[in-house]
């Protein structure tokens, strides 16, 4: 990621990578079905969904994957999986949910901007994650 200093005295700024899919999202030039959002996290639901109600949260500053990804910002996501993860199993009606990181190709990552995957089960639902 490219830092650069804004306005505010002592605040480090991640810009926005051109052609991340994801920093668009941020911005809102691309569309997305937002479930949840605070100054620094973002989620909202899969495109691609493997079960419904299949949900990213994703810091809104660029970093490629958990590795790039400062202490600060790991808590910040981590605090937005309950609340979240809540909301997701009382709307959908399932009865657990995995939480799945994917980091570099090999591993399936396709979307190099970090994000953490909430996929609500259900007993027998048969997913192979
Ligand atoms: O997964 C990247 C995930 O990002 C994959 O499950 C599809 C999802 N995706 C890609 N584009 C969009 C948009 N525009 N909206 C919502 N979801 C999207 P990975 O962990 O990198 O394999």
């Amino acid at each position: 990621p490219v830092s650069f200093h804004d306005d505010a005295p002592g605040e480090v700024g991640i810009m926005p990578e051109a052609d991340c899919i994801f920093c668009k999202i941020v911005k809102g030039d691309i569309p997305c079905a937002r479930i949840y959002e605070t100054e620094h996290v973002l989620a909202f639901l899969d495109v691609a969904p493997v079960a419904p109600g299949h949900t990213l949260v994703i810091p809104k500053a660029h970093y490629a994957n958990l590795f790039d990804l400062p202490e600060e910002e790991g808590r910040r996501l981590f605090a937005a999986l309950a609340p979240v993860g809540r909301a997701i199993m009382a709307a959908t009606g399932a009865s657990g949910i995995n939480v799945q990181m994917n980091n570099y190709e090999s591993a399936g990552q396709v979307v190099f901007h970090a994000h953490l995957h909430l996929i609500p089960r259900r007993a027998g639902d048969g997913l192979a994650l």
